[in-house]
């Protein structure tokens, strides 16, 4: 048996790798954190040792975190699906990680996206065209399916300059805010795929002592998940106002509602709100009659 199978077999702590510095990495720790780990850094700042879970986490370039789960070095990922998709497809013969449970930050859309006041107006008009793209693989796959005969020109930054440069006549990108294509003066055409963080587990079989370390790990990932970006509204307001709160409120949930010995007119309301609950909605529940607004972030959820 090899060396590196050996200490493979003999690994009785799981590895979850994330990326060590770029869009993810905060939210993937701070997912973590809430998970209950706690870790402290290696001298090199690659490691995260998990001490109160036998959990360690390795701090990775994203790229390179599908790779990582191939070959068997991690079990688990956090990485963004546009990537775990690529390298799935432009090595189909390689065992390919799968997607466990998406996570809800990082949302973004590859995207084809063509110059404004240009000559391409439909997917149609994509024939015989060049398109620039560092998602070679997920393009080709999308324009196959679609029977556009299309050249992908592949960049490994800087994609949406192709354009001006004369290197492509489109591009197709990850887009979020849309805000670097308009500064491009181009627009999307067309959404190649959704992607957003997700968790992605390793194609290989783990002892029962990591398979444990896998499921418990994951269940309280979902269950910190589930209270991201969830807000507790606290307020105090005149009674007769309540069926205005209600419409005004950004939630549907239902508002708990206690009366108050003191004033019989008044009433304490509490209700779980999304972070869309901004400023601008305090200031008109003001307007409204309330005080006392208070907005706390919600820690842990259990059904
Ligand atoms: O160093 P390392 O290789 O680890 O990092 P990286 O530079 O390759 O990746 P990073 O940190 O930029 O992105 C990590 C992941 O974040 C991506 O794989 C996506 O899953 C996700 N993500 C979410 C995004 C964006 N939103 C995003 N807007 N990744 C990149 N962008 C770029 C996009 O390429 C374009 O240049 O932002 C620009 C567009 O943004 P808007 O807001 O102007 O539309
Ligand atoms: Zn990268």
């Amino acid at each position: 048996m090899s060396e590196d199978r050996e200490n493979r077999e003999n690994r009785d702590r799981l590895r979850i790798a994330v990326q060590k510095s770029g869009r993810l990495s905060e939210r993937s720790l701070d997912l973590l954190r809430r998970a209950g780990l706690a870790f402290r850094s290696s001298g090199d700042r690659l490691f995260l040792h998990g001490e109160n879970m036998p959990v360690d986490v390795l701090l990775v370039r994203d790229d390179d975190i599908p790779g990582l789960l191939v070959e068997d070095n991690c079990e688990l990922g956090i990485v963004g699906r546009n990537v775990l998709d690529e390298q799935r497809l432009a090595a189909p013969e390689r065992p390919a990680p799968k997607e466990l449970q998406a996570l809800g930050f990082g949302g973004c859309r590859l995207a084809i996206a063509v110059p404004d006041n240009g000559t391409i107006a439909s997917i149609d008009d994509l024939s015989g065209k060049r398109i620039a793209t560092s998602y070679p693989a997920l393009l080709g796959d999308w324009l196959r399916t679609r029977n556009v005969e299309a050249e992908v020109v592949l960049l490994n930054g800087s994609v949406e300059i192709a354009p001006r440069l004369g290197k492509a006549h489109a591009i197709c990108d990850l887009v979020s805010s849309g805000a670097t294509l308009a500064a491009n003066q181009l627009h999307e055409l067309v959404t190649v795929m959704k992607s957003e963080a997700v968790v992605a587990l390793s194609p290989h079989a783990q002892s029962a002592a990591i398979a444990a370390q896998i499921d418990r790990l994951c269940g309280r990932i979902a269950g910190a998940q589930s209270s991201d970006g969830v807000r507790l509204l606290m307020l105090q307001a005149p009674r007769s106002a309540l069926p205005a709160i209600t419409r005004l409120l950004p939630s549907r949930n239902p508002l708990s509602v206690l009366s108050l010995d003191d004033r019989p007119d008044d009433v304490a309301v509490q209700v779980l709100c999304s972070d869309a609950l901004n400023w601008q909605h305090l200031e008109e529940l003001k307007r409204l009659g309330a005080h006392g607004l208070m907005v706390l972030n919600v820690e842990r959820m259990l059904a």
